[in-house]
């Protein structure tokens, strides 16, 4: 189940810090023709498989990033590239004007996986965000009976759910919103984790309570246990449909297959993308209760490429593996274990490790300056993670790592956290 690929070769010697003439050209041609919305880390990814990935200058690294946890199970994952492969030799692409053959066994398949009634198939992670935003407001006016374009929406501060124009009208991250308005209004923020303060901003008109389990971008932030659990009180008291985002959290990603389910929370809808497409293609989708999903008529949403064969297909082999293998179980032994190793080398430099699973952010105490040059050093000794929020290393490794390969990026860890 695990992909082959050379684990033995690990760089054994430090890199230089300088690029060679190969990954020079790379930079040089991203940062003349490319738009500056991003600052990638010093190197050029030109394979990979399992958890390594090769640069242009033959140097390996061991991902702990994942593509922002789109790896779940590792980069070119043989099961799901051959049901790719398998499927391109069939039918890629027939727009929804047609039925096609992979769609309907991935809704029900997915459905169950859920525990909930509906699919609506879309491709990024922010096309599911605007889709179940769509539904609720919808619901609101359809079912709940909210006055025409009064529906309104609570979302969380730090929230991070897409960068559409809508998505980001609630989002608190000025980088994310300067110089992006007008924005689309509709929505409430209130502090995350703060059950009363939700309580305050519910009102009549209110569709949907909007929420990610465990903040990602923010930093990794893990709410206190008794929030999921109030807000589906709530949500259920006062008629409200209660929205998680999964796109970051779920299928695996925190030792159970969603990450509302270590409180017992069923959301009335969820959406999931990234690692849905098996890191090798986008797939997303909401994911939803009846009485939510129903909203729609023909004609009223769609997309010209979600529930494409070759997406259903690649996400229902994610499913499957998901519910078949043990990779589940595996995130939250691995996790457990790498946040232990983490914790105990009693870095002066870290306030706290956070998180759950597979995701876990190092917060380092602000003295001892932002997380970015601590990546730069692990990049430099083989090890691909990233920095959010300034002061947060986040590690999402693919869920099918294996001890030995935590413990060969712990031992670069201790090095780089406890060298000041
Ligand atoms: C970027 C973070 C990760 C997400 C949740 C929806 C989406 C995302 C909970 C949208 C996307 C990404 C996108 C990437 C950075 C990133 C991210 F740093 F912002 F927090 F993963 F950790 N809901 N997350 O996390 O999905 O449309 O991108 O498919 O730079 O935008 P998308």
């Amino acid at each position: 189940m695990v992909p082959s690929f050379d684990k033995t070769r690990h760089p054994s010697v430090q890199v230089a810090s300088a690029l060679n003439a190969a990954s020079q050209f790379h930079v040089d041609l991203n940062e003349r023709y490319g738009t500056h919305n991003y600052k990638p880390l010093p190197v050029v990814i030109a394979g990979a498989g399992g958890c390594w990935v090769t640069d242009v200058e033959g140097r390996r690294y061991l991902d702990m990033l994942s593509a922002y946890s789109a790896l779940n199970f590792g980069h070119n994952h043989p099961a799901l590239v051959a049901a790719a492969r398998a499927q391109l030799d069939r039918v890629a692409v027939t727009s929804r004007a047609f039925f096609n053959d992979q769609l309907g066994p991935f809704f029900k398949d997915l459905a169950e996986a859920c525990g909930l009634d509906r699919v609506l198939p879309m491709n990024t992670g922010a096309e599911a965000v605007e889709t179940a935003i769509k539904t609720a407001r919808k619901w609101a006016y359809q079912v709940k009976g909210v006055a025409s374009n009064e529906a309104r929406i609570i979302a969380f501060a730090g929230n991070f759910h897409g960068r559409t124009t809508t998505i980001i009208s609630f989002s608190s991250d000025p980088l994310a919103t300067t110089n992006f308005g007008p924005f689309t209004p509709g929505f409430d923020i209130v502090p995350f984790g703060d059950l009363p303060a939700v309580e305050r901003a519910i009102t009549p008109n209110t569709a949907a309570v909007l929420v990610e389990p465990i903040q990602g971008e923010a930093g990794v932030v893990v709410p206190p246990a008794e929030f999921l659990p109030g807000l589906r009180r709530m949500c259920t008291e006062r008629n409200v449909l209660l929205i998680c985002d999964e796109i970051q959290t779920g299928l695996g990603r925190t030792g159970r297959m969603f990450a509302c389910e270590h409180e017992g929370v069923r959301p009335d809808m969820m959406t999931l993308g990234k690692a849905l497409g098996g890191g090798l293609i986008p797939v997303s989708a909401v994911v939803g209760r009846d009485a939510a999903m129903s909203v729609f008529k023909p004609g009223e949403h769609g997309s010209t490429f979600g529930g494409n064969p070759l997406a259903a297909a690649v996400g229902r082999k994610a499913i499957e593996l998901l519910r078949t293998t043990d990779l589940v179980e595996r995130a939250a032994a691995q996790g457990e274990y790498f946040r232990r190793q983490l914790e105990s080398l009693r870095s002066p430099i870290v306030q706290e490790v956070r998180g759950r699973g597979l995701l876990l952010g190092v917060l380092i105490k602000p003295e001892a300056g932002p997380a970015r040059p601590f990546c730069e050093a692990l990049l430099r000794d083989g090890l691909l993670c990233k920095d959010t929020q300034k002061q947060v290393i986040r590690f999402a490794p693919p869920l099918i790592i294996e001890r030995t390969e935590i413990d060969w990026a712990l031992e670069r860890i201790a090095v780089v956290l406890t060298k000041v």
